[in-house]
């Protein structure tokens, strides 16, 4: 079989030859040692260096071309950008990655190692994180106009060790030994306020003004992360701050007393862009958080505004043709008073024309429904940091509540819930209220997730403004999750399919026809096998441990949370040790449990069943009666650069929210696409990928949205489910002794109290059942072959709807009405 070429156009054509020179040239010049000298970490550098000679000329190419265009752009405001490593990403969109590795062979470097030498840019904390980088390369692929706005974190996601079972956090520091991708603007520094007061004036006839004079001014500094589209054409931005000191101190308003605290001092300008609060779904409620959020968004609207005025002066009609932006979750929100600011104080706008303008600038992305997530700021905090926002706040809550007393006239209660300003004993500022009230478009990331938030989160707001509410499901980038993690896959789905799937996911329908084929079979799961031997040998240089290769790979890779029940997989496979210490014969195919899951360091019950998955792992790797047949992997520091090792080798995907609880899930459709089959609830987009590849290919389990809430509404039980089956009993009962951790009873016991004693809120005993049931399935459909490969080749086929392209596609149609631009040649 002939494999079939892309018609992928590459702009860079450079040989090996080229390549290899470049290479040497940069270990020369750039680094200053030499073949004989260099180490692994001199050859990334020398190799990304000399990548960079060719981002670098694509960046250029592609600014010009935007500027010369004029074009309206995307700007994608987030608090996190997760890129993970960019030296093979940045290769494989330009076509490059077997130029770079024969060149090095040659030089008697391997590209592997070279690879494994970059710190993963982790300035996220999860899906968040990872959808706002998925995005931008879709962003860069489309041709689209489009800049990423976000904060230059000194310290990332933390690095997690285990020591003696329990999680310790350790700093990150990604840029320690320096960052070869990133350019520092120093041209574009922008000045940012903070503190102070506001004085009202009276200007000419009579119009009131409002003037900040703020105590404190830091200086964000622009770092710029080039962004290489597939096909390398077009190179977009990430654009970065990093808060230094400006020197500036306003010495009058600190004189002036009362205005600026102790407090104030604390905040030192660097330490704003210094770390990435560690939390996923919890606002942080920290001052400095509120400062991080506001840093990033002023920086960036100045930055906007600048390149606008250069094209347009002070004429703003054009504005809301050229800019849309938007806001990654409620974490930059405060950019939406942030610019009536700009608009009426500077631009001296009447407020209704700034706020036309606003509500045609922003637009919101909804991430989750958990009430621990929705940010709030005491209305007090604001007032301190940025006075005159929290004015300016109150005007557009002032004027919005005229326009709900129109809807429902009289309705206090109605206005008490829709109001920005939360009435309590500490009033605070509604992030999520003030987004929807300041943006022309609100979407939730997947279609129950919408659903959830139209009926449950604001229904009201839809009422109000029909249509407004939308859904974008998200997607993944298949250049990262399937071309560059999975290269054999990749290899053998271009064989029959040709390999512009990258561009065109759903051309991977065109596997389904070969489900059924033997020999296709075969090697769909051969290359399966090679990539759980690469895993396996993962697993035994990370945990000295030896995993049986023909075992099920059952891969829950998450962040670490209640909602996401990690601790439901536990008691399932407590169960099976169980079962096979009371029946050695115990008929099961051999399985490994693979975890990857960070918890946030205040986060006391996620730690604990991080705990107990390790000390369970080593009671049970070390019990020879079983460990032929079950075994259990937890690997530390899970990030972007493991998941890509972990995903192309899993058999099984376990996606086992409460239904209701995750809004998408990404890892879902990654695992898929690699070919693993889900285990799930009706959850999220789970839902949407049971409908992609049919109920015969998904293992569905568990309660959906409706039975859980009829179920919470009569009063759930979970004792009721521990009394009436014998094995959660069992397995609950089994924490409480010293077996996993002996000589420390109630070690783990914990979990067992959040369980029963605290109302397991998450329903974990009443999936329990069915959980253990779906399990069955997927252990009796492992065990025919055939069946199995059948399955996991239309995962990989019917995952099509998941790339990233679609979501910005949907969101360029139905949100952000924009043009690609194709860079121009030359
Ligand atoms: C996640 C959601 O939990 C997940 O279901 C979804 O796929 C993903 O976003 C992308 O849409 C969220 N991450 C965060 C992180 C913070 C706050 C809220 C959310 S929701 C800090």
């Amino acid at each position: 079989m002939s494999g079939k070429k892309s018609n992928l156009q590459t702009e860079v054509t450079i040989s090996k030859s080229e390549f290899k020179a470049s290479v040497v040239k940069h270990l020369h010049c750039t680094l200053g040692t030499d073949e004989n000298k260099a180490n692994n970490h001199a050859w990334w550098k020398a190799t990304c260096a000399a990548m960079q000679e060719q981002v670098l000329e694509g960046l250029r190419k592609t600014q010009k071309t935007h500027y010369l265009n004029d074009t309206r752009a995307v700007h994608y405001f987030s608090a996190e950008f997760l890129m993970g490593r960019l030296l093979s990403n940045n290769l494989q969109n330009f076509g490059l990655f077997d130029v770079a590795n024969d060149a090095l062979n040659e030089l008697g470097v391997s590209l592997s190692d070279v690879l494994e030498e970059e710190p993963d840019m982790a300035l996220g904390n999860g899906g968040l994180g990872r959808l706002a980088a998925c995005f931008i390369d879709s962003l860069a692929t489309m041709d689209l106009p489009a800049i990423g706005y976000g904060i230059h974190y000194e310290h990332g996601l933390f690095r997690q060790e285990i020591q003696g079972g329990a999680q310790i956090e350790r700093p990150d520091s990604w840029r320690d030994y320096g960052n070869p991708w990133e350019i520092c603007r120093p041209e574009s520094i922008q000045e940012v306020s903070l503190y102070g007061y506001v004085e009202t004036k009276y200007g000419e006839n009579g119009r009131i003004q409002k003037e900040w004079h703020p105590g404190h001014i830091v200086k964000g500094v622009p770092w710029d992360i080039p962004v290489v589209g597939y096909g390398g054409k077009n190179v977009n931005v990430l654009r970065l701050w990093q808060s230094k000191s400006s020197g500036y101190f306003n010495w009058d308003v600190f004189n002036a007393g009362g205005y600026v605290d102790a407090q104030v001092e604390n905040v030192q300008a660097e330490t704003i862009s210094k770390v990435l609060y560690p939390n996923d779904e919890t606002e942080a409620g920290k001052e400095l958080r509120l400062i991080q959020q506001y840093f990033f968004c002023a920086c960036s609207l100045k930055d906007i505004i600048r390149r606008y005025k250069r094209a347009h002066g002070d004429d703003w009609s054009r504005f809301t043709d050229q800019v849309v932006i938007q806001l990654n979750d409620t974490h930059p929100a405060i950019a939406i008073p942030e610019l009536m600011r700009i608009l009426v104080d500077r631009a001296e706008l009447d407020w209704d024309s700034a706020w036309a303008i606003c509500t045609k600038v922003f637009a919101y992305t909804n991430h989750t429904l958990l009430p621990e997530a929705l940010e709030k700021w005491p209305a007090r905090m604001i007032e301190k940091i940025l006075p005159r926002h929290l004015e300016i706040i109150y005007e557009i809550n002032h004027r919005f509540m005229k326009e709900v007393d129109k809807k429902w006239p009289g309705d206090n209660e109605v206005k008490a819930k829709l109001s920005i300003i939360e009435e309590g004993n500490e009033k605070m500022v509604r992030m999520g209220n003030l987004s929807v009230i300041g943006s022309f478009a609100v979407n939730g990331v997947a279609e129950i997730h919408s659903k959830l938030v139209k009926q449950n989160l604001f229904p009201e707001f839809d009422a109000l403004w029909p249509g407004k509410l939308t859904n974008v499901t998200n997607g993944i980038t298949p250049r990262r999750w399937l071309k560059a993690c999975n290269p054999s896959l990749s290899k053998l789905i271009d064989k029959k399919v040709g390999a512009d799937w990258p561009l065109d996911l759903k051309q991977l329908e065109g596997l389904a026809k070969y489900a059924d084929n033997k020999t296709f079979q075969k090697q769909f799961m051969q290359v399966k096998q090679q990539n759980k031997e690469v895993l396996a040998a993962e697993i035994k240089r990370s945990l000295d441990l030896d995993v049986d290769t023909n075992a099920i790979f059952d891969v829950q890779i998450k962040r670490l949370h209640e909602y996401k029940r990690q601790h439901l997989a536990l008691l399932h496979i407590m169960a099976l040790y169980r079962r096979l210490l009371e029946n050695p014969d115990y008929d099961m195919h051999p399985r490994v449990f693979i975890f990857g899951a960070k918890a946030a360091p205040g986060y006391k019950l996620a730690k604990d069943i991080i705990f107990a998955i390790n000390k369970v792992a080593e009671k049970i790797n070390n019990d020879a009666r079983v460990n032929n047949k079950l075994k259990v992997a937890f690997l530390p520091n899970y990030r972007v650069s493991l998941a890509e090792k972990m995903i192309p080798a899993a058999d099984v995907s376990e996606q086992i929210s409460t239904a209701g609880k995750e809004a998408s899930g990404t890892g879902n459709m990654k695992l898929a696409l690699n070919g693993a089959i889900t285990v799930g609830t009706l959850d999220g987009a789970n839902i949407e990928i049971a409908e992609e590849v049919g109920d015969d290919n998904i293992f569905i389990f568990g309660l959906t949205v409706d039975e859980v809430n009829a179920l919470k509404k009569s009063g759930y039980k979970p004792y009721d489910y521990y009394y009436k089956n014998a094995e959660i009993k069992a397995v609950l009962d089994w924490m409480e002794t010293d077996y996993f951790t002996p000589g420390k009873p109630g070690a783990l016991s914990s979990i067992k109290q959040s369980l029963l004693d605290h109302g397991d809120q998450y329903l974990v005993l009443a999936d329990y059942e069915a959980y253990s049931e779906a399990q069955k399935r997927v252990d009796e459909a492992y065990r025919d072959k055939e069946r199995w490969a059948r399955m996991a080749i239309i995962n990989t086929a019917k995952m099509g709807k998941f790339t990233s392209d679609r979501s910005i596609q949907d969101y360029v149609e139905r949100v952000w009405k924009l043009k690609s631009c194709p860079v121009n040649k030359a």
